[in-house]
């Protein structure tokens, strides 16, 4: 009956705001799941089937400030489809943070991958002095239940673990954010927390990667930077928000070139840059997604029985940045390699 009531209680929302949404122009895709919300997808296909972890967004009636304090979620539940457009199917919770020994508070946007028979959940969550590290859970099976391991990873901090396999059969993980995701206060992988945000004609902060060593658990070298540089091979500057990296890091590979996306955050766009290998450093290109309603702009780019896909969000559902809901749309690349900007509202 309860669970009626919040399904009706939904629909009415998803009314309101969609009528919302019409001012901007008529949603290019619908959310993937409505009886929760959903956020930060990222999309995977295991099996032959499309495998989606996205942050589990809750209202606990925190407080919403610059440091994303309303983000306060506290279990993933992994969704699944066979196809883009297939009845979606939620496995219910895989990981909860009670169950994460060395857990704070704020379980945010997950990834996973698959190696020699495991799974493996990745996981940002501020640890009891509330710094943000990042954890691995495993699994026998893609959508869990997941078993944390007793402490983060070593040496990993901040936010947005993104793991790609390269060709090779070598993984890397990429991570960071500034703001709430307290990059910033890590220069030289030491931690200062009173360290500030850059001043706008200060190089940008840059995100890191690590390659895994062979137990998908522990880094295999100290964390790097990741240059993401203009077409004069110059990094960007803080002023340069609209194309500085801000937060939701992801790897793909197309035609032999490494594909590094991410948010600009206060600039709310969704840019990539394009590399020759899974260090870097990668040429900025444009821009994948435009702005979406809500403040977090967050995806995932899969390639799905040859067609490729953008995962991202928005808060359709709820008109609330902090009550967010996944969608999947197609996305397309140009004969040079470059990739077709997508517009989430159609405005015609
Ligand atoms: O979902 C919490 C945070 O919001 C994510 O970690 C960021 O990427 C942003 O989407």
């Amino acid at each position: 009956m309860l669970k009626l009531c919040f399904s009706t209680l939904l629909l009415c929302l998803a009314t309101l705001a969609s009528a919302q949404t019409d001012n901007a122009g008529k949603p290019i895709s619908q959310p993937l799941v409505s009886h929760i919300y959903t956020a930060d997808p990222s999309a995977h296909v295991f099996k032959g089937r499309i495998f989606i972890y996205p942050s589990h967004d809750i209202e606990t009636g925190a407080k919403e400030d610059d440091d994303g304090g309303h983000f306060d979620m506290k279990d993933y539940h992994i969704l699944s489809m066979k196809k883009p457009g297939g009845k979606v199917k939620d496995h219910g919770v895989a990981l909860d943070i009670k169950n994460i020994p060395w857990a704070g508070r704020q379980l945010w946007a997950p990834d996973a991958a698959y190696k020699d028979g495991t799974y493996f959940l990745y996981f940002p969550v501020k640890d009891k002095k509330d710094v943000f590290r990042i954890g691995v859970a495993t699994s026998k099976k893609p959508e869990g239940p997941f078993q944390p391991e007793p402490e983060p990873i070593p040496g990993s901090y901040s936010i947005d673990p993104c793991v790609f396999k390269d060709t090779d059969g070598n993984y890397y993980m990429y991570f960071g954010g500034i703001w709430g995701g307290q990059l910033q206060r890590w220069q030289n992988n030491t931690y200062n927390a009173t360290a500030k945000l850059k001043k706008p004609e200060e190089v940008a902060h840059l995100p890191r990667v690590a390659r895994l060593n062979a137990d998908m658990k522990s880094f295999a070298e100290p964390v790097k930077e990741v240059k993401i540089v203009n077409e004069n091979g110059n990094l960007f500057l803080e002023g340069n928000n609209d194309k500085r990296f801000f937060e939701a890091a992801w790897m793909h590979r197309y035609n032999g070139k490494y594909y590094f996306s991410y948010s600009t955050g206060d600039s709310h766009n969704i840019c990539y840059a394009v590399g020759d290998n899974p260090y870097g450093p990668f040429t900025y290109k444009g821009i994948v997604l435009k702005p979406v309603q809500g403040w977090t702009n967050h995806h995932s780019i899969v390639e799905i029985k040859g067609k490729w896909y953008l995962f991202y969000h928005d808060v359709q559902l709820s008109g609330k940045t902090h009550l967010r809901n996944i969608k999947v749309t197609e996305l397309k690349y140009n004969a040079d390699g470059t990739i077709q900007t997508i517009e989430p509202y159609d405005k015609n």
